[in-house]
């Protein structure tokens, strides 16, 4: 009963009250196993703001994730896994719809809307027989109805994923989105090292100064992380008591990198470069590192393929079938040697009159991150001037938080001028990071002579591929997302 428990435990913890599933499913017979042994279920598990590399699969030293290191140990660990968008709504849209966020119109904006004319993974699955729900933080933040869409994206929402099963007609292969308000601000201060996360062993970004409020806000960041993994583990238990596991796909990742200045919101790895294992076990052999490079867009037609059912045309993102299949570790596919990302509006957090965001794309690959600000006279955090700022918050596309201030109130510091800097002054047109000198993003060499021409290669290959996904911040016929309505409902 540990896994009901542990639901339980995190479904009172969001609405409460007390909740018990007393049910289990029954166990599939080998006959139904076999039968549905060709249309798999798939158990999407996300996390809300879990940035690469804090799990204990990628070896960081302290947050403990047994979850996601057996999903690693017996699947496949992908190194090289990146976000569309470092925000929870252009990202979420971009997982169902298996598209690059920029396709898709006032969805490609935090607090926004998913037009009903783009296909979205769970209804298509639904379509083809699937039964399809989530639990908890899906499809979002926004208003998923504002234009005439008549169904959550991420399908109907559930009470917890035991009652999703015990609803599933017998025999029905499930889509099921296990969401997560984890590890999302804001945090109960100094949870962490009360659980027993010893703060000093803590491995900080080298873009973060090394001081006590951050050891304890990482730490406390680190529980939440470790509370998603639990009930992750909850959901695995359950599959297993139930002899579906082996027939089921699990994917565990996050929507953005960790809620600190320059991580969370921003194209460094720190914002994009997301933890990702999935397991199967009719996949290729097991406990594979993989160092493609994938999109979290790639899951969408992923999943479709894996049931047999056709991927739209208008997908951008590519199946990942075939490196799941593969026997093979590190770069299966080598085309897969880089990834775009980008971003539009997080927050209204500029000047005002000005309702727009910080708009830049980047392209990664093994030794360079390459990023294009298309607003440089614009703030990559928010306008430090609450007065001045469209929302009234100062650095209001940095999450509120013991870091932020402390890293804010010390900008004259010495010590803690270079975090400002790195985190909330504005920046050039261009950056250009040499991940093999300096694989924390922390040294522009944009503009040096001996990068130019990397530089040019960089740039050309990232627009050519922006305009053959119609980006419309390069096709330059006007660029709406800053003026997109912001579909937060007014509290
Ligand atoms: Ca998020």
């Amino acid at each position: 009963m540990l896994a009901s428990r542990v639901f339980q435990n995190s479904l009172a913890g969001v609405l409460g009250v007390a909740v018990v599933f007393s049910v289990l499913p029954a166990r599939l017979t080998a006959a139904e196993n076999a039968a549905s042994a060709s249309r798999p279920n798939i158990l999407f598990c996300m996390a809300d703001d879990w940035s690469w590399p804090h799990a204990g699969a990628y070896g960081d030293p302290v947050v403990r994730t047994p979850a996601f290191d057996r999903l690693s140990r017996e699947g496949v660990l992908f190194e090289n896994a990146f976000v569309t968008a470092p925000s929870c709504t252009p990202c979420r849209n971009a997982v169902l719809t298996g598209q690059w966020h920029w396709r898709l119109e006032e969805g490609g904006n935090l607090w926004s809307t998913l037009h009903p004319r783009f296909p979205v993974y769970p209804l298509l699955l639904e379509e083809a027989g699937y039964f399809v729900g989530h639990w908890r933080k899906a499809w979002g933040p926004g208003d998923w109805n504002a234009l005439g869409r008549e169904r959550d994206p991420a399908g109907p929402v559930y009470k917890s994923f035991p009652a999703f099963l015990q609803a599933r007609p017998k025999g029905t292969p499930f889509c099921f989105w296990l969401g997560s308000s984890d590890p999302h601000r804001p945090y109960q201060w100094q949870s962490g090292a009360q659980s027993g996360i010893d703060i000093g062993r803590i491995r900080l970004p080298a873009d973060l100064p090394d001081d006590p409020v951050v050891r304890h806000d990482v730490a406390d960041y680190f529980y939440e992380v470790q509370r998603f993994d639990r009930d992750v583990a909850a959901a695995l238990k359950l599959l297993e008591e139930s002899g579906e596991l082996d027939n089921t796909i699990v994917v565990m990742t996050g929507d953005n990198g960790m809620p600190f200045p320059r991580h969370k919101c921003q194209l460094y790895d720190s914002g994009t470069h997301a933890p990702l294992a999935i397991h199967w076990k009719a996949a290729g052999k097991a406990g594979r590192r993989v160092t493609d490079f994938v999109s979290l867009a790639d899951l969408a037609p992923t999943f479709l393929e894996v049931a047999g059912v056709a991927v739209p045309e208008a997908m951008t993102g590519r199946s990942l079938l075939g490196i799941l299949r593969s026997a093979s570790s590190g770069r299966v596919d080598p085309g897969r040697d880089h990834v775009l990302t980008g971003r539009e509006r997080h927050g209204q957090t500029q000047e005002k009159p000005n309702p727009g965001g910080y708009p830049m794309r980047a392209i990664r690959n093994d030794d360079f991150l390459y990023i294009r600000n298309f607003e440089p006279d614009r703030w990559p955090g928010g306008c430090p001037d609450p007065d001045r700022a469209f929302n009234g918050r100062a650095y209001g596309d940095c999450d509120d938080s013991p870091t932020k201030s402390l890293v804010i109130e010390h900008r004259d510091d010495p010590q803690f001028r270079r975090f400002y800097q790195l985190a909330f002054e504005k920046r050039p047109a261009e950056e250009l990071y040499d991940l093999r000198k300096d694989p924390d993003q922390l040294h522009n060499v944009a503009g040096q002579p001996e990068y130019a021409e990397t530089q040019r290669r960089l740039a050309d290959r990232l627009r050519k591929e922006l305009e053959a996904t119609a980006d419309p911040r390069v096709l330059g016929d006007g660029v709406p997302f800053d003026t997109y309505p912001y579909r937060r409902p007014v509290r």
